[in-house]
């Protein structure tokens, strides 16, 4: 009788718990972008990488040293890894596979293998169940103890329970998945570029995994595009394919691995001759754009170990002002990449890590590594010393110049630029200023726009090439000037020139509008570039967009249209028929005052692209090589890519 009772209360609870798991996976359905981010471009790649993590995991405990990605034909992707194969056994609590269990029970991830290293987890941790829940059809086949077994899904539902399909002699899992649909409404399509960067980006942060991807829609030469990407060195890799396109200063990167408090950490870092300051971290395979407590702690220990050792050197004798954290930066290039068991991931995009602990792991393995590296190379440690000195005393020199821009913006009695036009509206979250290239044209953008929220500032021909002018040249060119003050962002601290005040913002909306040419895209470049290395939080906040002018004017009789590309052009001539005309649009200027604010300036009908940095380390590449010395890149890119495909989304 009681076992009779407890039997049932045992049934009740496992029902209990499969609804349990059925509200999870319908959650997941309902509310997508608590658990991806959002359901556009990025939340249909974050799928990919979500199952590719599960295989890095297993690659990481040491079971598995390959990892595949196949876009296939109809945009679903497979997974495949040498691993040990996801276990099929029946989970003794749930009474179904363990595979059924990572695949339908959401945070199920690798709860029930606890004692395996497991840091890697996608941005939230969520695990393949999600990317399930979020499929119209996923098939899971595992290769272990010489079978193959098979479960497929709808919806994140098991249309089976797990079977064998077959023998083999392999072990490892394959994971294939078509994004649903209706939840993913608006983009379908893989782009193999950004899972392509992925690839070789987890390459770099694992190193001796062989990864690799191929696309099954696109055929060069009879063969299917594809990748293979392995590292052998890691982030000493990483540094010399980010400064591709920059000279260094040293002869090799100086990097350091190993485990500080428990934490795995890796550093490295090079000089070079630019003036820029590029460092990226990661925290399990994550890129943290907003930093934390590991960036905190790299600083920390760059600046500390660099000045002790400048100090008893006795370079800084005649130096007559004290050295800045800015000044140890300058040119330099690093990476920081830490395998943290609990992350605390805060800040607007949930890339800023909070671990208090990690910043004095990495302060200490950064300073050990530096200090070593100083001691046996002093060659190296005096150039490095020299640049920093050369960069303090730039800054030091460019006091004024950025007194001069500090007290235009910081007090509103110099006034705003006399070429700007501004809006009548107040309120900045619904104010709107476009950047215009040339007199002439922001001249029919002033007459086109609606003045009550829109505002004017044109810029005269090429602004300044920031890539490679020192801060004080920045600071005194008169177009920059005019930009912080139109937009009322006021600049840091002489000790932290990137710590800028948004407080003051006058406009939420920045664009960028220049002709839809590939001097056009130049200028655009130039101005992003800017942005990108003085104002990268108005990036990061979307404030940045790029307007998009049509490049022709289709005509008939009475009826016109506007077209954004040749092929929009095409279709008009066809639908039009015989005797339609075509205007071309070279530039802005050649358009009036209504055109421009039909197609390019009214709401209703514009289309803007918002700047984004959704991978910080493809941006600061495609800039360095934008607008870095090497020319032969630069014009190929410009002419491959007239539009910055790369830079924004
Ligand atoms: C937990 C235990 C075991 C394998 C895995 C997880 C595993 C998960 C994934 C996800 C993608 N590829 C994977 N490969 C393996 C195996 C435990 C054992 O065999 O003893």
């Amino acid at each position: 009788m009681s076992e009779e009772i407890n039997k049932n209360k045992n049934k009740n609870k496992y029902s209990a718990d499969s609804i349990q798991a059925l509200e999870g996976m319908e959650h997941v359905r309902k509310r997508p972008s608590m658990y991806i981010g959002d359901v556009g471009v990025r939340g249909l790649h974050h799928l990919v990488y979500e199952v590719v993590d599960n295989s890095i995991d297993e690659a990481m405990a040491g079971h598995c040293n390959e990892i595949n990605v196949s876009i296939n034909e109809d945009n679903s992707i497979t997974v495949t890894d040498n691993g040990r194969g996801i276990p099929v056994g029946i989970h003794k609590k749930e009474g179904v596979s363990a595979l059924e269990v990572v695949m339908t029970k959401i945070g199920a991830g690798g709860k029930f293998d606890k004692d395996s290293y497991k840091v890697s987890g996608g941005l939230h941790g969520v695990g393949v169940s999600v990317v399930n829940a979020l499929s119209d059809h996923l098939t899971a086949k595992v290769y272990r103890d010489g079978k193959i077994w098979i479960q497929e899904y709808e919806k994140g539902k098991a249309l089976y329970p797990v079977k064998t399909d077959g023998k083999t002699d392999k072990t490892g899992t394959e994971v294939t998945f078509r994004p649903d649909k209706s939840i993913f409404t608006e983009f379908h399509d893989y782009s193999y570029e950004t899972l392509s960067n992925r690839m070789r980006e987890l390459s770099f942060l694992n190193k001796g995994i062989v990864l690799s991807i191929t696309d099954k829609r696109t055929k060069v030469d009879g063969e299917f595009v594809s990748e293979t990407f392995k590292s052998n060195e890691g982030l000493k890799e990483f540094i010399r394919f980010l400064d591709e396109n920059r000279e260094p200063l040293t002869s090799d990167v100086i990097s350091m691995e190993g485990e500080k408090k428990n934490i795995p950490v890796e550093v490295a870092m090079i000089y070079n001759t630019s003036f820029s300051e590029n460092l990226h971290s990661y925290v399990n395979n994550i890129n943290t754009h907003e930093g934390g407590t590991h960036l905190a702690g790299f600083r920390r220990g760059l600046t500390s170990t660099l000045k002790k050792y400048a100090d008893s050197s006795g370079m800084l004798d005649k130096l007559k002002f004290e050295i800045a954290g800015d000044d140890f930066r300058e040119g330099l290039t690093a990476i920081i990449s830490v395998k943290v068991a609990e992350p605390q991931f805060e800040g607007q995009t949930k890339t800023k890590l909070g671990n208090r602990e990690v910043n004095s792991a990495v302060s200490q393995a950064v300073s050990e590594m530096l200090e070593n590296y100083l001691e046996e190379n002093p060659n190296d440690a005096k150039i490095i010393v020299d640049k920093v000195i050369l960069a303090a005393q730039a800054r030091h020199a460019a006091r004024k110049a950025r007194e001069m821009v500090q007290r235009k913006t910081v007090m509103s009695g110099g006034g705003l630029p006399g070429k700007l036009s501004d809006c009548s509206e107040q309120d900045p979250e619904l104010c709107e200023v476009f950047l215009v290239e040339g007199d002439s044209a922001g001249g029919t953008a002033k007459q086109g726009r609606d003045r009550n929220f829109q505002a004017i500032l044109p810029l005269r021909g090429k602004i300044l090439n920031v890539e490679k002018a020192m801060q004080h040249k920045v600071f005194e060119n008169q177009e920059i000037i005019n930009i912080y003050t139109a937009l009322g962002v006021t600049i840091g601290t002489e000790e932290d020139s990137k710590a800028l005040n948004l407080e003051k913002l006058r406009y939420h909306k920045i664009v960028i509008m220049c002709d839809a040419d590939v001097d056009g895209s130049h200028i655009a470049t130039l101005i992003l570039t800017f942005f990108f290395r003085y104002m990268k939080e108005l990036i990061e906040n979307g404030n940045i967009y790029i307007a998009t002018p049509p490049l022709y004017l289709v005509k008939k009789g009475a009826k016109k249209q506007y077209a954004w590309d040749d092929n929009e052009r095409d279709k008009l001539m066809e639908e039009f028929g015989q005797g339609s005309t075509i205007q071309r649009y070279k530039g802005l200027g050649e358009m009036n005052a209504i055109q421009l604010w039909e197609t390019t300036m009214n709401p209703e009908f514009r289309t803007f692209r918002k700047v984004t940095i959704d991978n910080a380390v493809e941006a600061d590449r495609v800039f360095s090589m934008l607008m870095g010395d090497e020319v032969p890149p630069r014009r190929e890119f410009i002419e491959k890519n007239a539009t910055y495909a790369n830079i924004d989304v």
